[in-house]
């Protein structure tokens, strides 16, 4: 049976002191927090993941998330961080493929490819993000698109990688603009992408995978969203960045 999932991208945002502030707000808020089995997930900068794995108010409910790491396992890559750093420090999930790691920082299917199957190496989980631009959608290309980088990202790996594969389908026209997908668009999306998924592997493996939404969640449109059969919770940005938002949102699942 696929978990559901609420994970926080906190993007470039908070310092180590607000970072584990709002760890321990959001613990307090989760203390006698029913979440019958649904996973939690906060994703700080890199140099945020330590104070907040250590934070002593930390709930045990709340896992860590890297938002990015690179493909090699050590070397001449200034400024980057491999895989088993990140997991020896007790950091289990990395987001991978998010869009603003595409549109800034260059990242292709290919590489993606590369850095998932790295990390699964490190025993690591992938909540991995794809998604179409507001162009694929206005030409009817969002479906092909989607497939594509799924396919070219992703289905080079055995059926037995995907219980270590969480999909964010994030839309980039709906990503920090205030602008949501409709809850039929995004199950829409969601239906096809487990549809694809089975023709590629099967059934079983796509009936497993937890598929969440991304883009503008918020307190005000996460019920309905989340209440959509194939969309199984969501990776929020800048509503996780306040304890009572993301909280809100956490229970809306
Ligand atoms: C999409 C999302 C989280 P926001 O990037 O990854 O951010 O909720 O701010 O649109």
């Amino acid at each position: 049976m696929r978990k559901k999932i609420v994970a926080g991208n906190w993007k470039m945002n908070l310092t180590s002191v607000q970072s584990e502030d709002l760890v321990a707000v959001l613990s307090e808020k989760l203390e006698n927090f029913n979440n019958n089995g649904k996973r939690i997930i906060v994703a700080p900068t890199f140099v945020n993941l330590v104070p907040v794995v250590a934070c002593d108010d930390r709930n045990a409910m709340i896992e860590v998330a890297a938002q990015n790491m690179h493909q090699a396992s050590s070397g001449a890559f200034t400024g980057e961080i491999a895989a088993n750093m990140l997991q020896t420090i007790g950091v289990p999930n990395v987001i991978l493929g998010h869009s603003e790691r595409r549109a800034y920082f260059g990242e292709t299917d290919a590489l993606l490819a590369e850095k998932v199957e790295v990390a699964l190496e490190h025993n690591m989980q992938v909540i991995f993000c794809f998604g179409e631009e507001l162009e694929d959608r206005k030409s009817n290309k969002h479906f092909d698109v989607v497939e594509s980088q799924l396919k070219n990202a992703l289905f080079q790996l055995p059926a037995s990688a995907w219980d270590d594969i969480v999909l964010a389908y994030e839309p980039v026209w709906a990503i920090g603009t205030g602008e949501t997908a409709s809850p039929e668009q995004a199950q829409e999306m969601h239906e096809f992408i487990r549809k694809t998924i089975a023709e590629a592997y099967s059934a079983e493996v796509a009936d497993e995978v937890s598929i969440l939404y991304g883009g503008s969640v918020k307190p005000a449109n996460a019920k309905e969203i989340f209440s959509k059969p194939d969309v199984d919770g969501g990776l929020i940005g800048g509503a996780s960045l306040k304890a009572d938002d993301f909280f809100a949102i956490i229970d809306a699942m």
